[in-house]
């Protein structure tokens, strides 16, 4: 099988990383930025290598020759020789260790000579015994962090990102969509939910005929491993992801779904409020146990009012149907026996995306590529936010303000052609003390200003982030937290505090679409809107394909109850270009 350019990517950075760990200089940032243009080149570079040899994948910015003959290296053998000598050198788990907070490569090469700290356990170890601290370099306060972040880090290296767990259970369902014993078949679980990490896929079929659902989960061609096949349920492995599959009477299959769909807490919930009422609610149905004595004895006991169709568990319960973003136990099943759910916004919904990059920063694709991708996929308006210059920019990326007064020129003449609203804007910096990392004057002449933080992303940020909402040059702030999923936590906020200030002062709170960030998360959404402030639901694309990123913010909204008119980029352009202006 060919490797993705994500999996390729990820070899040189942690050849980069190793040889960080044995404080080599230089290549480690070559590597680096070699596995950048390698993860965003819009090819499969492994299959150009394949094809094309060494000289053809050095066309990728910033790969040279060296870098190119390991990649061929790799396609030709699997290995790559300094990787695996690297490996030998320094036997750590690296990419364990350092997805700990505030532990980067040349700590673990200085834990593994001091101590011989290989993996996250000896490190929890370690810091739990006090003898990280006696490692010089490493104080008191070192050894309280990286114990305080460990529990982080370990619970993220047992959960997969939604962007791509969501790939493998679309091509599963596909494979099972061809299947003449199959009936209705739907995700559920904290996938169907959409939550932005997942433990495993569920997935639930409705089926008379078990035996040849279960063959066919384990005739998928992407299983790699099968955990256990039972007569009504199989778990399956791939790509790192566990796939749970169940079986069920197509009779039950709406309870079912319900059922397993969750969140635990919804359920609980769930069943209270219909005890409540003399109904019974299981994975098999709701049951009128009214007249029976003992409703716990047995699972299908009483008179059966809901199975087959998921809309019918929630109504025979006296509720309105609640989506599966809703499920968390924050309020809906209240909301839903008072008929006052919120009318989520869908992705029809979107008009417009205020907040990508160009060839003029880290983008892949021009201003005019970006735009007729934009009017392709018919919205009504674009902002093209580059970087600014500033920290967290490596390799000089970004724009300086001379830079950016001419794109704005461009892109206001490109607007007078172009079928849809052009806003010419700026991603930039919000400092550490809350500065923004562009001069006043310029930014009064931008349509769109996004600010947001890049760098020295730890502790509590809501100073920093209210000093950027409060400057009313500040239109959106991009990705609040900054968080990275599986990799940093990001700035603590307090969202409401936050979000009251946003309110009054007509600044957006993003939720950044891609599937690393989803930030704001659901839940700081929900505090947002609460708090009276507009959503912005922006891709961030560095490249036009990344538009569809946009599903995955729609979803993370509708976990936070938004409303199309919760939504800046729901609205007509001349009340978003009215809500810039204010
Ligand atoms: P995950 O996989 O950790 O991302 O989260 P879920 O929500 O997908 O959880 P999972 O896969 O363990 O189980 C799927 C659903 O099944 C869960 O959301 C609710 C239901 N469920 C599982 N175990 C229990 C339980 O012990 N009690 C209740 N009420 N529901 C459960
Ligand atoms: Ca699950
Ligand atoms: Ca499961
Ligand atoms: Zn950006």
């Amino acid at each position: 099988m060919t490797s993705s350019n994500d999996e390729l990517a990820s070899l040189f950075e942690e050849l980069a990383d190793r040889l960080d760990a044995q404080d080599v200089a230089y290549k480690p940032t070559a590597y680096r930025r070699a596995a950048e243009n390698i993860r965003e080149f819009p090819d499969t570079v492994a299959a150009l290598a394949e094809t094309d040899g060494v000289e053809a994948v050095q066309q990728i910015d910033r790969v040279g020759e060296a870098i190119a003959e390991k990649i061929v290296e790799y396609v030709e053998t699997g290995e790559i020789e300094e990787l695996d000598a690297q490996r030998e050198a320094l036997p750590v788990d690296i990419a364990g260790l350092t997805s700990v907070e505030g532990v980067g490569p040349k700590s673990v090469g200085t834990l593994y000579s001091a101590l011989g700290i290989e993996t996250l356990a000896d490190l929890e170890t370690a810091a739990e015994d006090g003898q990280i601290q006696t490692v010089s370099g490493f104080g008191q306060k070192t050894e309280a962090n990286i114990l305080e972040n460990i529990e982080f880090a370990k619970r993220a290296q047992q959960r997969q990102l939604l962007g791509e767990a969501l790939p493998i259970a679309t091509d599963l369902m596909a494979h099972l969509d061809g299947i003449g014993a199959v009936g209705r078949c739907e995700t559920a679980g904290s996938l169907r939910r959409w939550r932005e990490t997942i433990g495993d896929v569920d997935v639930l079929i409705a089926s008379d005929e078990p035996a040849a659902v279960i063959d066919a989960v384990e005739s998928w061609p992407a299983v790699e491993s099968i955990i256990e096949a039972g007569s009504q349920k199989a778990s399956v492995r791939t790509a790192g992801v566990r796939v749970d599959c169940r079986v069920v009477d197509p009779a039950e299959f709406g309870a079912a779904l319900q059922y397993f769909t969750g969140s635990k807490e919804h359920n609980v919930q769930l069943r209270n409020h219909a005890i409540d009422r003399g109904l019974k609610v299981n994975e098999y149905g709701v049951f009128d146990v009214s007249a029976i004595d003992d409703p716990d004895d047995g699972q299908r006991v009483g008179e059966r009012i809901a199975g087959s169709a998921e809309p019918d568990v929630y109504n025979a319960l006296g509720l309105s149907y609640v989506e599966p973003e809703l499920r968390e136990g924050r309020g809906e099943i209240e909301a839903a026996a008072a008929g006052e759910l919120p009318n989520l916004l869908t992705l029809d919904d979107i008009r417009g995306d205020l907040h990508i990059h160009t060839t003029s920063s880290d983008g892949t694709e021009s201003i005019e590529s970006m735009v007729a991708a934009a009017t392709e996929r018919g919205y009504d308006y674009l902002s093209i936010t580059d970087h600014a210059t500033g920290p967290g920019m490596v390799g000089g990326v970004g724009l300086t303000d001379d830079e950016l007064e001419s794109q704005l020129a461009t892109i206001h003449e490109l607007d007078d052609d172009a079928a849809i609203t052009v806003f010419a804007g700026v991603e930039a910096n919000i400092h550490a003390d809350g500065e923004i990392s562009v001069g006043d004057e310029l930014l009064e002449q931008l349509d769109c200003v996004v600010g947001s933080p890049h760098a020295a992303l730890d502790g509590d940020g809501t100073d920093r982030l209210l000093a950027a909402v409060n400057n009313p040059l500040v239109d959106v702030i991009g990705h609040p937290t900054g968080r990275l999923l599986g990799q940093r936590s990001g700035l603590d906020i307090d969202s409401s505090t936050l979000a009251t200030a946003a309110a009054d002062t007509d600044t957006a709170l993003e939720v950044n679409a891609n599937p690393r960030r989803l930030d704001l998360d659901g839940s700081r959404v929900q505090a947002a809107i609460d708090a009276g402030a507009t959503i912005a639901i922006n891709t961030d694309a560095h490249r036009s394909e990344r538009f569809d990123y946009v599903n995955y913010g729609v979803h993370t909204a509708r976990r936070g109850w938004a409303q199309s008119d919760d939504v800046l980029n729901c609205q007509p352009v001349d009340a978003v270009r009215a809500f810039f202006d204010r």
